[in-house]
């Protein structure tokens, strides 16, 4: 008995030694480094995320209704009303100008979208051409 669980032993670290020496030729690892999971060690304090209400006036001017937005870090989700006939939706970006989300482009109707964002000041707007310029422009501050 003492024998055979000594000799399992001794094949339970013999694996292992593989397996660590294995683990050392960094290339067969690559594939597998596809779980390229962020490192989001918040995700438990997180907690449903939060909601942030964007719409445009009724009418055709070219603006949203609310300027500046806040919302608390972790998953965002854009709640964007378009009370107008013409098309707009809402596209977040960061400082660096990086296309984080964007709602679908929606005249006359509601649609939402969900952003997952950290601490930080991200712009929103509308990318049909011409309205970012024409005013369709904010800032989200997320905290
Ligand atoms: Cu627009």
């Amino acid at each position: 008995m003492r024998r055979a669980s000594t000799v399992l032993a001794v094949a339970v670290v013999a694996a292992l030694g593989l397996a660590a020496c294995g683990g050392g030729d960094d290339d067969d690892n690559q594939g597998n480094a596809a779980t390229s999971t962020p490192a989001q060690t918040t995700a438990g304090g997180g907690g449903g995320g939060s909601t942030v209400d964007i719409s445009t006036p009724s009418g055709s001017d070219l603006a949203y209704e609310q300027k500046d937005v806040s919302a608390k870090a972790g998953s965002v989700t854009i709640d964007f009303d378009n009370k107008q006939a013409t098309p707009h939706d809402v596209v977040v970006e960061d400082s660096s100008g990086q296309e984080l989300g964007k709602t679908d482009l929606i005249s006359s109707q509601t649609t939402s979208a969900t952003v997952d964002l950290t601490p930080g000041t991200y712009t929103f707007f509308c990318d049909v051409p011409g309205h970012r310029e024409g005013g369709m422009e904010g800032t989200l501050t997320v905290k």
